[in-house]
């Protein structure tokens, strides 16, 4: 096994022909990294992809070869995948107004080219879901948004039409099936890529906390920031600190770990319908 890759808070190994995609039990809040791990985090959404994989067949073929032919050590939070040739892109679906976009939106009354009504609020609902891309940018800046005639130059306009109807399709049966357990998906970002044998493949992991905004449904009202599902135990403790979000972060208190570790776990029970037993 060798290291060839380290996110903030997962890692990627490879195994011969296979990659192994590690989920930590890190956290992050505002882009910091905190020094307290959120016990079985890791697991928790390395699972919750695997359900969502096989939850998601028949919409498109994933990287996934085993959740379980990993590492002991590794054991519960390791995928090991197939290896693809990456699509240059973030796949972004987004049914509700936040975060990147309504930054956009605010600015230009459009988000990665797709035009909006305006009069949208912090948090509305939009007409439809849509598809917003971005460029992938690396050295941790901020990935710049892509229209589709920007990503149909670089991938062909066929392989785009192919990225936004999956990424559309995952958003909406995630979303709907979040929403009958209590969970707004706000958007969610989703990577493919192509097999040796040039199937567009979902990779990476779909349809977690980590990689979707989650949303209590039961909070949820346009017109100002909404609560998040997963941090918003960190995030109101870390205001409450007077931290200036800037690294180090400090040592998060043992309450706030439990009540994180509960939304983690209640999130993968309420998506999955089962019960987590670490
Ligand atoms: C790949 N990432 C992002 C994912 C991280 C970083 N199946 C694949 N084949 C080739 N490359 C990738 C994948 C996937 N998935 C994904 N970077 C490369 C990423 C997970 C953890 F730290």
């Amino acid at each position: 096994m060798r290291h060839i890759y380290s996110g903030k808070v997962r890692e990627i190994y490879s195994d011969g022909a296979d990659l192994l995609l590690v989920a930590s039990d890190r956290v992050s809040v505002y882009d910091v990294v905190l020094p307290t791990p959120i016990p079985d985090k890791g697991a928790l959404l390395t699972q919750l992809s695997v359900w969502w994989f096989a939850e998601l067949a028949d919409v498109a073929p994933n990287h996934l070869i085993s959740a379980t032919d990993v590492p002991a050590e590794l054991a519960g939070r390791a995928m090991r995948c197939r290896r693809l040739d990456m699509v240059p892109f973030e796949c972004i679906a987004r049914g509700y107004l936040a975060g990147s976009g309504l930054r956009e939106y605010s600015a230009t009354g459009a988000i990665s080219g797709v035009e909006l009504p305006p009069g949208l609020a912090e948090g509305s609902r939009l007409p439809e879901p849509i598809f917003t891309p971005t460029t992938k940018v690396s050295d941790g800046g901020h990935d710049a948004p892509a229209t589709f005639a920007q990503v149909a130059a670089e991938v062909g306009v066929e392989t785009a039409e192919s990225l936004r109807a999956l990424t559309l399709e995952v958003y909406r049966r995630g979303a709907e099936r979040a929403a009958a357990g209590g969970i707004i998906v706000a958007d969610t970002k989703l990577e493919f890529g192509h097999s040796p044998d040039g199937v567009l493949t979902l990779a990476d992991e779909v349809l977690t906390p980590d990689s979707s905004r989650f949303w209590p449904a039961d909070e949820w009202q346009p017109g100002r920031p909404q609560h998040a599902y997963d941090k918003q135990f960190v995030r109101d403790w870390a205001a409450g600190t007077g931290w200036d979000k800037k690294p180090p972060a400090p040592e998060l208190p043992a309450d706030v770990v439990t009540a994180t570790r509960a939304r983690y776990v209640d999130a993968y029970e309420k998506l999955t319908g089962t019960v987590w037993r670490g």
